[in-house]
């Protein structure tokens, strides 16, 4: 990945746990480091096809001095996120603050802290098959879902699939579903990810009752990357995507090529197996 590097941006703020901190301020500086893929900027010689420095610069000055941390860990991971949501075309940014002046009683030079930051990809299944008496249809839901999802600063959708109908699976005594995918890239980690998608479903009247029955929307990570987890709260790929159609089939019409990481196959091949 190309890199567009700046470095030691002087910028006076009052980060800082102490109540002096707080109240006088001090010196910070601040270097930034942002991963792109800078291919159509050398070969068009076009500011449009980069990220300008200069007005990365001067929105990080204003974040950096307008918001308020006790820590420099907070400072540089609110900056870092600020920057990828106003900058959508970078791919990573690291961010370290140095605090010269820090309160160390022994002498020193620097102390810094630097954070990486990226934008991810991450599948999400969608169902639904209850109404809602105000938000309306399990189409309403989902469409509400998406706007909400899509609303949120740290996410944006790329991607939605058209809707299907589908018998339901597992418990077949409720009414059928409506199912769709959305890919998205996002600033989240998969567990801040799933909060987020949790809070859409609260809002959505969602209620948990029975395992697999019915709901007003299901919100479900699919893919994230390419990663694997096992975890109580989470697993990822999805544990039973492959056994499922109406997951599949939208994964297929928005990314044929998307590969499972674990066994590589294309969503048409765990198609076409599950038909056999
Ligand atoms: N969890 C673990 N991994 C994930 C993940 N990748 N994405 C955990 C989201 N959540 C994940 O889920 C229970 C817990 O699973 C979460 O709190 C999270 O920590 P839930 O949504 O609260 O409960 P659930 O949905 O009833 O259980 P489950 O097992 O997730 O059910 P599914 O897999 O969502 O299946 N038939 C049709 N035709 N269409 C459907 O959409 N959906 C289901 C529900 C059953 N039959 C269906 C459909
Ligand atoms: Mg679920």
């Amino acid at each position: 990945m190309d890199k567009i590097k700046i470095f030691g941006l002087k910028l006076y703020s009052y980060h800082g746990c102490f109540d002096f901190e707080k109240e006088k301020g001090q010196e910070f500086l601040v270097d930034i480091t942002i991963e792109k893929d800078l291919d159509k900027a050398e070969s068009s010689d076009d500011l449009n096809n980069t990220v300008n420095y200069g007005e990365v610069s001067n929105l990080a000055a204003k974040i950096f001095k307008e918001e308020h941390f006790n820590l420099i860990e907070a400072a540089a991971e609110n900056l870092a996120n600020k920057l990828l949501i106003s900058f959508a075309s970078i791919k990573n940014i690291e961010v370290t603050v140095h605090k010269p002046n820090a309160p160390i009683e022994i002498p020193f030079e620097d102390v810094t802290v630097s954070v990486s930051r990226g934008w991810h990809e991450a599948y999400i299944a969608v169902g639904s098959n209850l109404s809602d008496a105000e938000i309306g249809t399990p189409e309403d839901l989902i469409e509400n879902g998406k706007k909400m999802l899509a609303e949120i600063p740290g996410i944006v959708l790329e991607k939605a699939s058209s809707l299907i109908v589908t018998k339901p699976y597992g418990v077949t005594d409720q009414p059928d579903f409506i199912n769709g995918m959305f890919l998205i890239k996002t600033i989240f980690n998969p567990y801040e990810l799933l909060d987020e998608l949790h809070e859409i479903e609260a809002a959505n009247k969602r209620e948990r009752t029975l395992r697999w029955g019915p709901r007003t929307l299901d919100l479900d990570i699919i893919y994230y990357d390419d990663c694997i987890i096992d975890s109580a709260e989470l697993t990822i790929p999805h544990i039973d995507m492959c056994n499922r159609d109406f997951v599949l089939k939208p994964l297929n019409e928005i990314n044929p090529y998307k590969r499972h990481p674990i066994n590589l196959m294309r969503p048409g091949e765990m198609l076409d197996r599950l038909k056999q």
